[in-house]
């Protein structure tokens, strides 16, 4: 009798239990889908007599919800249970350390120039380590015969006489000249190379920012004012500075910059070798030769241009007296430099 089967179908539903969803997913299969236990008995009830359909419908549908409402509530508890087991991960522990990475001394230092050129109106360029002899000699006036020019001094490429690693990052100042006429005001980091044997003093891998200015009127009055303020931004207003006169085939006059000794305030110590002073930096007026080998004209332009060593700039700024320091990215020593910011 089909009253019966409700009954019983009706106590097992009463009863199910559901380790998973996927249980209770097999139950609604079981129970609910097209051929399962409850939708079948829709089929026996087109065989009951008119008299008793009214009721036993009733009771059909009843069983149709009970079943549809169980399985629905055994799903539910089933996903909640396996959400508590991730909410048993314990949030309030204390988290493991991880330890912060700091930058390299040679990047802080490197940011500090860009960013000291930079309030005076200069722009950051750069261009490729890997280069031509026009880029990195010809173009910056140096002769055929300079020893810069030499294997001795210089890398190759492939014994390609004319394919070389930079010796400075001029070559990049060459690339900004060919591309635009004057006003150029901009400064140029970078890696160069340099065939020399490796001691606490010189590397053959170091890092330049070299800086240009070219404009009408440019006079060694601003060379002298621009690298004056840079020189106290970078070791303190209270440094004495002074300009050497020197030599550059690209530049005409030339010069460097002293600093007062940053250690003994200029009285003399082995830092500064007894001489009260540091040299930071090599600058001139633009040869207007150079000016010439970049089509701007010598009589209507003029400019200055600098060149310092960020490792030689970063020594005297951390007192490191070795070189090799920088590039044995020991982090016993790395993690020594904070940056400003
Ligand atoms: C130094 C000296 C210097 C320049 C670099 C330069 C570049 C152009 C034209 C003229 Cl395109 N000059 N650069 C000028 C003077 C000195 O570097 O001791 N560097 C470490």
């Amino acid at each position: 009798m089909l009253i019966d089967k409700i009954k019983e179908i009706k106590a097992e539903i009463e009863a199910l239990k559901a380790q998973s969803a996927e249980d209770a997913e097999a139950l609604r299969i079981k129970y609910l889908s097209r051929k399962g236990l409850v939708t079948s008995l829709f089929d026996d009830f087109k065989a009951v007599p008119a008299e008793m359909k009214k009721e036993l419908g009733q009771k059909l549908n009843e069983l149709k919800n009970l079943a549809q409402d169980k399985i629905a509530e055994l799903k539910a508890s089933a996903n909640s249970s396996s959400q508590s087991q991730q909410n048993d991960i314990d949030v309030t522990r204390q988290a493991t350390n991880v330890p912060m990475g700091s930058r390299h001394p040679i990047s802080i230092v490197k940011d500090e120039i860009i960013d000291i050129f930079a309030r005076m109106g200069f722009t950051v360029a750069e261009g490729p380590e890997v280069e031509d002899d026009w880029h990195v000699f010809t173009a910056l006036n140096f002769p055929p015969e300079h020893p810069a020019r030499d294997m001795q001094d210089t890398f190759f490429i492939n014994t390609n006489p004319d394919i070389l690693l930079r010796t400075h990052t001029s070559s990049v100042q060459v690339r900004v000249m060919e591309k635009r006429q004057p006003p150029i005001r901009s400064v140029f980091p970078g890696r160069v190379f340099r065939n020399e044997a490796i001691s606490a003093r010189a590397h053959c891998i170091f890092h330049q920012v070299e800086g240009l200015y070219i404009a009408k009127d440019v006079s060694f009055a601003d060379l002298k004012q621009a690298l004056t303020f840079f020189a106290k931004e970078m070791f303190g207003s209270n440094v004495q500075v002074r300009l050497r006169p020197s030599y550059f085939p690209f530049t005409e006059p030339s010069a460097e910059m002293d600093v007062s000794c940053t250690l003994c305030g200029g009285k003399g110590c082995a830092v500064c070798k007894g001489s009260g002073w540091l040299e930071i930096l090599g600058c001139g007026m633009v040869d207007p030769n150079v000016l010439k080998n970049n089509n701007i004209d010598p009589n209507v332009y003029s400019g200055f241009a600098f060149g310092m060593g960020v490792e030689r700039i970063a020594m005297l700024r951390f007192g490191v007296d070795d070189i090799r320091l920088f590039f044995e990215n020991d982090v016993r020593f790395l993690r020594q430099f904070q940056s400003a910011d």
